[in-house]
């Protein structure tokens, strides 16, 4: 793969909204990418494996609850902060940006929300350190957009619980010491259950042949009569509204994630452009080139703006699940429209590893499926405006 020689666009001095702390951390992730994870991640997209070896590394520079109070382990940060780590790790790779998502937002979030004290003291820090790993488990075979009618369930045995089920799709279950695992109750109540690697009747097959997020372990998560202790329960939330309420903290962080692929994709083109000759020229002079080249930033502008003023929202409490969802919906579409353009702005060696965009392009399909499909978010959007539920 060429070196890493990206320079991040900001073409409305966004920087000017942010503050020390927040440029501090953004750099320090931005740092931390160029030199731990671009040099190698193309070699394990290839191979289809997560590298192991940048856990500690997503630790110390705060992508494992960069929002989770200092007390449990956490960076203690803001949500703009939280956002700008999550542009910079996806800048690099969505796989590496999903590890950082679950293990913050589907993880220790529903942990120190949901859970109880000893919960939080039990798991939170070691999470936070990268010695454990977590994973969430929400999807079923038959239950992707419609994560209600969920099949897999715990009956109280007086002792202890018993669970049930499957989960396919969950992001970094092959190698997670913990599952957050979302299942019904004898009354078909939603409840989140700690379910921890080594349990009895608890295996997490991976899943191969992905031509996606290849840097990201994805496997099952399959319950067969496994007993969980009581003191395992999330007891402080219960109902679809428990895991729907992880989901927008990780979209949110997606939001930003997919601003993050996108730069990459223009910058690497913007560079190509300038350098490539043919006809004698630069072909960043032909003007369809610079029509595209214009239309990316001008898309990064946007999206850029609106998920710094979500940031400012969310920091105050205010931003709505709906309008979380409508970042994640518009930035990734952006992301992948922009990767496409910009592959083909490098022509055919924009097929090739020796640059990000193809991954970045490839990755994108998961990442415009997975919390929920473009069409999903269109649906929220659309149920906000008009109060007519096109789900009932
Ligand atoms: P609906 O009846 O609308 O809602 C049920 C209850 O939930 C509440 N609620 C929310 N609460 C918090 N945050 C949200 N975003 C919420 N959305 C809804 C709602 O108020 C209600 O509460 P209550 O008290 O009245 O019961 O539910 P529905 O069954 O009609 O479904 C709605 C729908 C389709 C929008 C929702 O289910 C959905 O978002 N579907 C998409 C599924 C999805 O996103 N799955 C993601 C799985 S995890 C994943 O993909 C991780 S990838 C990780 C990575 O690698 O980065
Ligand atoms: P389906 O729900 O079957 O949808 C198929 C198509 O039908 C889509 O285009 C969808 O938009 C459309 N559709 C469905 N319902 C409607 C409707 N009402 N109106 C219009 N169109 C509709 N899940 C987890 O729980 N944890 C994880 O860690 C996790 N990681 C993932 C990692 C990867 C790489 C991938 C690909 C997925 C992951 N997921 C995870 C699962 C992900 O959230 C689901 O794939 C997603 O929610 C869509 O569900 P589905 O694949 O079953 O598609």
């Amino acid at each position: 793969m060429k070196p890493d020689l990206f320079e991040a666009p900001d073409y409305y001095h966004l920087d000017d909204l942010l503050s020390e702390e927040h440029k501090l951390v953004r750099n320090a992730a931005r740092a931390w990418v160029k030199r731990e994870v671009s040099p190698i991640i193309e070699e394990y997209a290839q191979r289809a494996e997560f590298p192991m070896q940048i856990i500690n590394g997503l630790a110390e520079i705060g992508a494992f609850g960069p929002y989770i109070p200092v007390e449990y382990g956490g960076a203690g940060l803001d949500q703009i902060s939280y956002g700008l780590i999550m542009q910079e790790i996806e800048r690099g790779d969505s796989g590496v940006r999903s590890t950082a998502s679950v293990q913050s937002s589907l993880v220790m979030y529903p942990i120190w929300k949901y859970g109880t004290e000893a919960q939080r003291k039990k798991y939170l820090p070691k999470l936070a350190s990268g010695e454990w790993m977590g994973c969430f488990g929400l999807t079923e075979p038959d239950h992707g957009s419609n994560p209600g009618g969920m099949v897999t369930n715990f009956k109280d045995m007086g002792a202890h619980y018993v669970l049930n089920g499957a989960k396919m799709w969950i992001s970094n279950a092959p190698f997670a010491q913990v599952a957050v695992v979302w299942a019904k109750d004898e009354t078909g109540k939603i409840h989140g259950l700690l379910v921890e690697r080594g349990m009895e009747g608890f295996s997490t097959p991976e899943t191969h042949n992905k031509w996606s997020l290849r840097a990201s372990a994805t496997g099952e998560l399959i319950f067969d009569n496994v007993k969980i202790p009581k003191e395992n329960l999330l007891p402080n939330k219960s109902g679809l509204g428990a895991p729907l309420g992880c989901l927008d903290s990780a979209r949110y962080g997606i939001a930003w994630g997919a601003i993050g692929a996108a730069m990459d994709c223009y910058d690497t083109a913007l560079r190509y452009s300038k350098e490539r000759m043919q006809f004698g020229k630069p072909i960043g002079q032909f003007q369809l080139q610079q029509k595209k080249l214009a239309e990316m930033i001008t898309e990064i502008t946007k999206a850029q703006l609106l998920t710094w003023r979500l940031g400012v929202l969310r920091n105050e409490n205010k931003a709505t699940s709906a309008q979380i969802s409508m970042a994640k919906r518009n930035n990734v579409d952006m992301a992948i429209n922009i990767a496409r353009e910009a592959r083909q702005i490098l022509g055919g060696m924009g097929i090739t590893g020796e640059y990000s965009i193809m991954r970045h392009s490839m990755n994108l399909e998961s990442v415009i499926t997975y919390e929920g499909t473009h069409d999903i978010h269109l649906l929220i959007t659309g149920l906000d405006i008009t109060g007519l539920n096109a789900f009932k």
